[in-house]
């Protein structure tokens, strides 16, 4: 009798400890389990607002895409760039002044960019169909930009008393397409 109490004694603690142990470990699991979710929902939460800021990145990406066309544009073929000076010379005792470029040639619809840098005396550009106007400075590179947008042939002067009449201008033309 004593041998089966104690054996019936030892089964019920062994069943204990062993529901205990089940008990335990299913609370681990549950616990892990709720961890691992946890860690799943901030991950998750994480996630959220990382896709907004990659979302704001994308858009940012997009407006660069945007920004980038503009500037291969600006670099690229599409922008004709020209490099002149502006000063005067004396001719038999009079000034003559000028623009080292006679005549800009491009195609319609081009950006055009014109560089201008004033070496001897006060001059401007202006292009009248264009509204482009610039008040160069002596030694100092002015850029005038425009769509050169109407085809045609457009004369650029200098708006100084005399200037134009005495030489100072050239021709823009626009060929059309
Ligand atoms: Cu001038």
């Amino acid at each position: 009798m004593n041998k089966k109490i104690i054996i019936l004694m030892v089964a019920v603690g062994l069943i204990a400890v062993a529901a205990i142990i089940m008990f335990n470990q299913a609370d681990k699991t549950s616990k892990t389990g709720n961890v691992v979710s946890n860690i799943q929902n901030n991950k998750s939460d994480d996630i959220v607002p990382a896709a907004p800021e990659s979302g704001v990145n994308n858009t940012q990406d997009g407006d660069n895409a945007d920004v980038v066309p503009a500037e291969s544009k600006d670099n690229g073929a599409a922008v004709k760039e020209f490099i002149m000076t502006s000063f005067y010379e004396i001719v038999d005792g009079q000034p003559k002044p000028q623009y080292s470029l006679k005549e800009i040639t491009v195609n319609q619809g081009e950006r055009v960019r014109i560089k201008i840098t004033v070496t001897k005396g006060s001059h401007d550009f202006k292009i009248d169909e264009y509204g482009v106007y610039a008040d160069t400075q002596l030694n100092q590179e002015a850029v005038v930009e425009f769509t050169a947008d109407k085809a045609g042939e457009f004369i650029y002067y200098c708006t100084k008393p005399g200037h134009r009449a005495n030489g100072q201008w050239g021709t823009l033309k626009v060929l059309a397409q």
